[in-house]
């Protein structure tokens, strides 16, 4: 069974989590401390990063994309619903712009104390003009383009959720964003994300063996 190098609440380990779960593909769970790697993590996967997937021949995927690639090639039809090649195409560069552009500015308007000289307003706005552009091209169903879950949303809802948390009362208020406000509520409201966000202790190298997802 293969192993999974986690943290709760990482956006990357998150979407990784949800296209585990899709995928039903059980792993051996261990939650990390982003301050206390575990030994045999950094062994296998030297930068640090969660999450981090490890199979029983020793191969390791450690980025979150390829986690899910994997998910896709192996287990097929992880999502319901076909994308049309324009939907494809913005969708991938969707979550390009998220990973590189989003996280950046996200990083600096939820955790301004950590930086330095950092004006977390202007941050925020910079967040704000990535979101009018996605609500330019969201559709009126449940999820971005599907009503079922689709890559484009495990991808990027994670860091939209995060950007609520920052401040959930100016989230919910700000009206230039109607249909991603929605986007991220049905997201809230789902059992994928329940089922993805259960707690476990941080991993102990003698710990009993926790399973991931718990409910197949
Ligand atoms: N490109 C990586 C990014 C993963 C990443 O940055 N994860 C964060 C947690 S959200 C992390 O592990 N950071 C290391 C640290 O905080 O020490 C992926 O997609 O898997």
């Amino acid at each position: 069974m293969p192993i999974l190098y986690s943290f709760k609440r990482c956006p990357y380990a998150m979407r990784a989590r949800m296209a585990l779960y899709l995928s039903k593909t059980v792993v051996e769970l261990r939650e990390v401390s982003l301050r206390n790697k575990p030994q045999s993590m950094l062994k296998i996967s030297p930068k640090g990063t969660v999450p981090v997937l490890l199979f029983d021949d020793g191969r390791v995927i450690d980025e979150s994309i390829e986690i899910i690639e994997w998910c896709i090639k192996e287990k097929k039809d992880i999502f319901k619903d076909t994308l049309n090649k324009d939907q494809e195409l913005f969708a991938e560069d969707a979550i390009m712009l998220f990973d590189e552009k989003f996280k950046f500015h996200l990083d600096r308007y939820k955790y301004a104390t950590r930086y330095k000289d950092v004006d977390e307003i202007s941050h925020r706005e910079s967040c704000v003009e990535i979101l009018k552009t996605m609500e330019k091209k969201i559709s009126n169903k449940k999820f971005f383009y599907t009503n079922n879950v689709n890559k484009i949303d495990i991808c990027i809802l994670p860091f939209i959720r995060q950007f609520r948390i920052a401040n959930p009362e100016w989230f919910d208020h700000h009206n230039e964003f109607p249909k991603i406000q929605k986007w991220l509520d049905n997201f809230l409201k789902s059992s994928l994300l329940k089922d993805i966000m259960v707690s476990h202790k941080v991993w102990k190298k003698d710990n009993l063996a926790i399973f991931f997802p718990t409910n197949l």
